[in-house]
Parts: C-alpha cells; sequence; structure tokens
C-alpha cells in the first residue's frame, strides 16, 4: 500500500521548496531501494552495501558540509534525509549518520587542508566508508575513562587498545579512534586509521537481534603505527562529543521517520481489520492509541523542526539536542511497541515492519548517549549540578 505520511500540524508549509525536494528524493529511494530489500538484509544479518553507491551519487553522505564534493545542504534538509533512510530502516541511517555525523564531519572540522581532499570527495561519493571508534568494552556513558593509547614515536603514534560495538568497523576503510595521549581525558585525540594497517582489525559482532542490518563490530589495536599525517587538530572529549552533537540531532529526526512509519502501518491495519462486525479503528481504544501516535509524531516534529533551526542559526545547544534525540527515540519506541499490539499476532511476523523497527529502536535508545545520560544532560543544564558521578 501507498505511504502516507503524517503531517498533522502541515509542517510542510514551514519547508522550503529546496528541502521538500530533498526529503521527496529519499522518500523516493526509500520506497524504491531500501524497502523491497530491507527485511531480507535484517533476517540474514547483512547490511545492504549495494546501496552505498546510490546513497553517494544522491548526497546522503554528508549533505550538509560544504565543499569536497558534499551538498553543502541546511540542518533542516539534512534532517529530512535522516528521518527518510530510517523510515525505512535505523540502520540504513546509521551507516549514514557515521559516514556523514561521525567521520566526515570531524575530518572537515579538524582535519588538515590534506586530509581534507585525502578523505571528504572520495567519502561524500560512497567510495570510502568510514566508522568512529569511541566506545570500549568497559567504557560506553563514560568515554573519558578510555583506555586505548597513543605512544609518540618519531614521525607519528602507536595505538593499543579496544573499542566495541562500532557501526561500520568491519566495512570501513577508514577508522576514526579516539585513544588518550597521557592519563587525562584532556588528552585524548583522533587517529584516522586506514584499513589494512598492520596491527589492526575489525572484527564484526555477532548474534544481534537488534539493528540487524547494520554492521557492528570491535576494533582492535595492537601495536599499529599511524603518521603524524593521520592525525586530526584536536585535543580532549569536546573533539568526539561535537561529532556526537551532529549525529545526535540527525537522530532526533531519524526516530520521526521511524515513528512515521509505524503509524501508517498501524493505521492502515486498523482500518481493514475487522473484529465483532467492525474494522478495529472504530473502537475507541485503538482510536486513543493512534490520536496518542499523532500527537507524540506531532510534538516529535516540531522539535526536531526547531532545533534544526536553530542549528542553522548556530544556536542550537547540546542540551536542545539532547531533549530531541531523548524525546524523539522514546516515543517512537513506544509507538512502535503500541503498532505492534494493534496488529495483534501479525505484529510479530517480518510481513510487517513494526516489529524491525522496534527491535532497532533498543540500540537508538541506547546508542549516541542513553535515555538516562540525555536526562542527566538536561538535568545538569536545568540544575547547574553534575549528576553523572
Ligand atoms: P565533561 O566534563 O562534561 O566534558 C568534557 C569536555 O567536553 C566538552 N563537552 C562537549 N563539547 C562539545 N559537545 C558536547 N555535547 C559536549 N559535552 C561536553 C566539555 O565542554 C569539556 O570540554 P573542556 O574543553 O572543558 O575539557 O565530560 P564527562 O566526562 O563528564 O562526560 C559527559 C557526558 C557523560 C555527557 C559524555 O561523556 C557523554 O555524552 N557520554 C555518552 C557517550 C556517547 O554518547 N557515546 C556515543 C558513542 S558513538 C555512537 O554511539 C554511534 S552509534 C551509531 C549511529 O550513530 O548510528
Ligand atoms: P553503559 O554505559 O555500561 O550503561 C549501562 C546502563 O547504565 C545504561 O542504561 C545507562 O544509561 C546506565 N548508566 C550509565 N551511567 C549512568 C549514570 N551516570 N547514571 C545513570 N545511569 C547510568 N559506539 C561508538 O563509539 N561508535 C559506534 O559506531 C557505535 N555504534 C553502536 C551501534 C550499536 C548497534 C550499539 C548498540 C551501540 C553502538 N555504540 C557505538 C556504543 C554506544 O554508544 C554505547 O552502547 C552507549 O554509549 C552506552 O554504553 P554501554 O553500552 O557501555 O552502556
Amino acid at each position: 500500500m501507498a505511504y502516507h505520511a503524517l503531517d498533522f500540524l502541515s509542517l510542510d508549509a514551514e519547508l522550503s521548496e529546496d528541502e521538500r525536494l530533498v526529503r521527496d528524493l529519499a522518500r523516493s529511494f526509500v520506497t524504491d531501494r531500501v524497502l523491497p530489500v530491507i527485511e531480507q538484509h535484517f533476517r540474514a544479518g547483512t547490511f545492504p552495501t549495494e546501496l552505498i553507491p546510490a546513497m553517494g551519487e544522491l548526497g546522503f553522505f554528508g549533505p550538509n558540509l560544504e565543499g569536497y564534493g558534499c551538498a553543502g545542504l541546511g540542518s533542516v534538509a539534512y534532517g529530512l534525509i535522516m528521518q527518510e533512510l530510517e523510515r525505512g530502516d535505523s540502520g540504513v541511517r546509521s551507516c549514514a549518520s557515521v559516514q556523514g555525523s561521525l567521520c566526515m564531519y570531524p575530518i572537515w572540522r579538524f582535519g588538515t587542508e590534506e586530509q581534507k581532499q585525502r578523505f571528504l570527495p572520495d567519502m561524500a561519493a560512497g567510495r570510502k566508508i568510514g566508522c568512529f571508534g569511541l566506545t570500549e568494552p568497559d567504557h560506553g556513558s563514560d568515554p573519558g575513562g578510555m583506555e586505548t593509547r597513543a605512544r609518540r614515536i618519531d614521525g607519528g603514534w602507536v595505538l593499543n587498545g579496544t573499542k566495541r560495538w562500532i557501526t561500520n568497523g568491519t566495512i570501513a576503510d577508514v577508522a576514526i579512534v579516539w585513544a588518550k595521549t597521557g592519563e587525562d581525558a584532556r588528552s585524548i585525540r583522533g587517529f584516522l586509521v586506514e584499513k589494512g594497517t598492520p596491527g589492526f582489525s575489525a572484527p564484526e559482532i555477532e548474534k544481534k537481534w537488534s539493528l540487524r542490518a547494520s554492521v557492528t563490530s570491535d576494533l582492535i589495536f595492537d601495536d599499529v603505527e599511524v603518521p603524524d599525517e593521520n592525525v586530526l587538530e584536536v585535543e580532549g572529549l569536546r573533539g568526539p562529543l561535537s561529532c556526537l552533537n551532529q549525529a545526535r540531532y540527525g537522530i532526533a529526526w531519524g526516530a520521526v521517520g521511524a515513528m512515521q512509519a509505524c503509524f501508517d502501518e498501524a493505521l492502515q491495519y486498523a482500518q481493514h481489520r475487522t473484529q465483532f462486525d467492525k474494522p478495529i479503528a472504530g473502537f475507541q481504544l485503538t482510536q486513543a492509541k493512534l490520536a496518542d501516535f499523532a500527537t507524540e509524531i506531532s510534538k516529535a516534529q516540531l522539535l526536531a523542526l526547531r532545533v534544526g533551526r536553530l542549528k542553522e542559526r548556530g544556536e542550537a545547544k547540546p542540551w536542545h539536542i539532547s531533549m530531541a534525540k531523548r524525546n524523539n527515540v522514546y516515543w517512537a519506541l513506544e509507538i512502535a511497541r503500541a503498532t505492534r499490539q494493534i496488529l495483534g499476532a501479525s505484529g510479530i511476523t517480518h510481513e510487517y515492519q513494526c516489529g524491525r523497527h522496534m527491535a532497532n529502536l533498543e540500540s537508538v535508545i541506547t546508542y549516541e548517549g542513553t535515555h538516562e545520560i540525555h536526562t542527566l544532560i538536561l538535568g545538569k543544564q536545568l540544575t547547574g549540578i553534575d549528576a553523572f558521578k
């Protein structure tokens, strides 16, 4: 059945013609290229790598960056692309988030001119894939405690340590790796580790039941030599956290796409499924769920759009982004679960999307800062008191 995106508050009118064109391009790509193959990939536990060249050609990698083969779009247009990709699958949006916001962005922002020329045009076109290694087996929410170390040698650095849960890891041509050059978090630096560097391996993590259409890996560094020309010009946690601001913002929009996919499925199912001689959409309890969905989707759209416009003016703060990521992913997960409820037993099969979105969103609510971490970022901003420790 044709997809119908909910626009209860006529927010389309708040978008420019160019933004609508970009959104519609991404929407068609998802309908024509992602949806026909995604269920099969999800079941097989494989990422649809065959989509990467098309995503590059359409400008979905680093679309909000200027120059070096990037489209130079605004933050809202970027968000709308993430929204549509996640309507397809969180794994497809993840690939684009990691490539654009977590890998191309730090090279664009903290890289030398030579690094930008060497990596960005190929990454924008999808000829090179990147991954972002911050999390470690013993340090997730607390990246400042990382144990991966970089030791100085003549002309470069030697990396030792392990990163875990790294999206795109096994398929990446370049890994942006964050490591301490001393004991303190202020000594953290970013290193560009290229595939094939001796001592570097990236085995895939198997047996996931969430984000199955996405590659998730360990990154292992055993005396890996990285030359000075592959080091980013930034020090401290500020480096990786400023990349996370970009990606978390995109996830706030992506969650709207997952909600839209579930709402559309729930509404169509409820209108066609008959029990007690009438469509289940005609029961008050079903209507209450749909009314909640429409309200939460509209609020999530408003939040994403407002933060996007603030970002375009250079006024979005990390806590604005935390509010949008935290709220929108939370409600996307609630809506996916309630859609499954509306679909009854049918909701547990792969014939419908809600189960896949529900499983995926369990990762999305954990990565890029867990729901609890974003709660504490908001709490700190509101009270001035740091409750992390
Ligand atoms: P704290 O002492 O607060 O700050 C240390 C330094 O960082 C600066 N800073 C930021 N800079 C830019 N943007 C932000 N959002 C920033 N937040 C903090 C801060 O100003 C300070 O700078 P300086 O110059 O004074 O040293 O740091 P903390 O150690 O107390 O930790 C704060 C906390 C807990 C909020 C942070 O570490 C955090 O966000 N933890 C969550 C970790 C996380 O999100 N990991 C994500 C890994 S990547 C991923 O999940 C990819 S998923 C795949 C996909 O996207 O699809
Ligand atoms: P922990 O930090 O151990 O947290 C466990 C629980 O404790 C959580 O509920 C958390 O909210 C809670 N908690 C922790 N600290 C506090 C506190 N102070 N107060 C209250 N509660 C607290 N990382 C990367 O670097 N790059 C990637 O590309 C990447 N991709 C990912 C892909 C997938 C599919 C997944 C699942 C994760 C990915 N991650 C990636 C890792 C992700 O960022 C971490 O899982 C996340 O930051 C949480 O860390 P953790 O899993 O170690 O949980």
